[in-house]
């Protein structure tokens, strides 16, 4: 009688054991995602952004045996970028694609990465952010309850259009009605070159355009591109007056409370895409000026000397470099040289 008690315990016992081996194994499929995230940008699902987020998440879920599930939401479905950001903090939502100009109103030394003429071009841009000045920004980012992947994505240099003129030199750019993305650099960099900037989140920028609240807008090829700004906006002109990237961004919480594992298929596949996303964004942005023309615009090169004196008059880069501190400065000027 005992020992048919404990034998029928025992075979309960084991029949539990690999009931649950093979729970763990079909959980995917028989209860779901162990974790559902969400992912949201600003931009438009085909840009090289969200095509290659695209297919990074489904790596991340395919590597994890479906453990982490995350939702991607493109062109800004949750909202503007700040609503997004507020979002992000308060753990709505998990994973979010933000420029460090935006990410300023939370992380001052964020905006580093935009002053004016700092870059010559996006290799030189990635070089400084991927090294120590990257390093720095990262920490700042994770001491405001944020968790900051290492390999940025690329937005570009950014280009100004306008449905008036094109802003060949400082002259054109005299009380120009320009939309800036919210962030105060951003506004004090086209006050300091004579314009007048107004900041608007970017899921506002198509009307702004079309209902004429501002004359014109800055940003990459690939932007202007994607969101159709051509259909609003006339004159293009080459400036490279900054660059632009997004960092990607996770909620502090929702990080960590994926286990380990789940965390090292996650950086690894956000490192590798990254890249590749750099990549096919670079060559978008060097092969869109024909594209832009035959499609109506009409294209130039500014003559930036104007630009850059424009800023040394009005102190830009002493204002800047007092608002960043002198550690964050001298890793960017190591790589740019003297700019303050
Ligand atoms: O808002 C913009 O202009 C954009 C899309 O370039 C950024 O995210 C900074």
């Amino acid at each position: 009688m005992k020992n048919s008690i404990s034998r029928s315990r025992f075979s309960a016992g084991a029949a539990a054991a690999f009931a649950g081996i093979a729970a763990v194994k079909s959980r995917a499929l028989a209860v779901g995602p162990q974790f559902t995230y969400k992912y949201a940008s600003n931009i438009s699902v085909d840009h090289p952004l969200n095509v290659r987020m695209t297919q990074m998440w489904n790596a991340v879920n395919h590597e994890t045996n479906g453990r982490l599930k995350v939702q991607v939401f493109p062109n800004n479905q949750l909202g503007g970028d700040p609503a997004m950001l507020t979002q992000l903090r308060s753990g709505a939502l998990q994973f979010f694609t933000l420029d460090g100009g935006i990410l300023q109103s939370v992380v001052p030394v964020a905006a580093i990465q935009g002053v004016g003429f700092a870059f010559k071009n996006s290799a030189e841009a990635f070089a400084t952010m991927d090294g120590p000045l990257g390093t720095y920004v990262g920490k700042e980012i994770e001491a405001k309850g944020l968790y900051a992947f290492e390999k940025m994505w690329e937005n570009g240099m950014r280009q100004i259009t306008s449905s008036n003129h094109a802003m060949k030199n400082a002259d054109d750019l005299r009380s120009f009605k320009v939309r800036t993305p919210p962030g105060r650099l951003w506004v004090d960099l086209f006050k300091s070159l004579g314009a007048a900037p107004t900041p608007i989140a970017f899921n506002e920028v198509y009307l702004a355009l079309q209902n004429h609240t501002v004359d014109g807008q800055e940003n990459p090829f690939a932007i202007i591109d994607t969101a159709r700004l051509y259909e609003v906006q006339k004159y293009l002109t080459v400036t490279n007056h900054m660059w632009s990237a997004f960092w990607l961004l996770g909620n502090g919480d929702a990080w960590k409370g994926l286990p380990p594992d789940i965390q090292s298929v996650v950086s690894k596949n956000a490192a590798k895409y990254a890249l590749l996303q750099r990549r096919d964004t670079a060559l978008l942005n060097a092969s869109l000026e024909d594209k832009l023309k035959r499609r109506g615009m009409l294209v130039a090169n500014a003559e930036t000397a104007s630009f850059r004196a424009k800023l040394r008059e009005s102190k830009f880069y002493e204002r800047w470099k007092a608002e960043f501190g002198t550690a964050a400065w001298d890793l960017l000027e190591a790589r740019t040289g003297k700019l303050a």
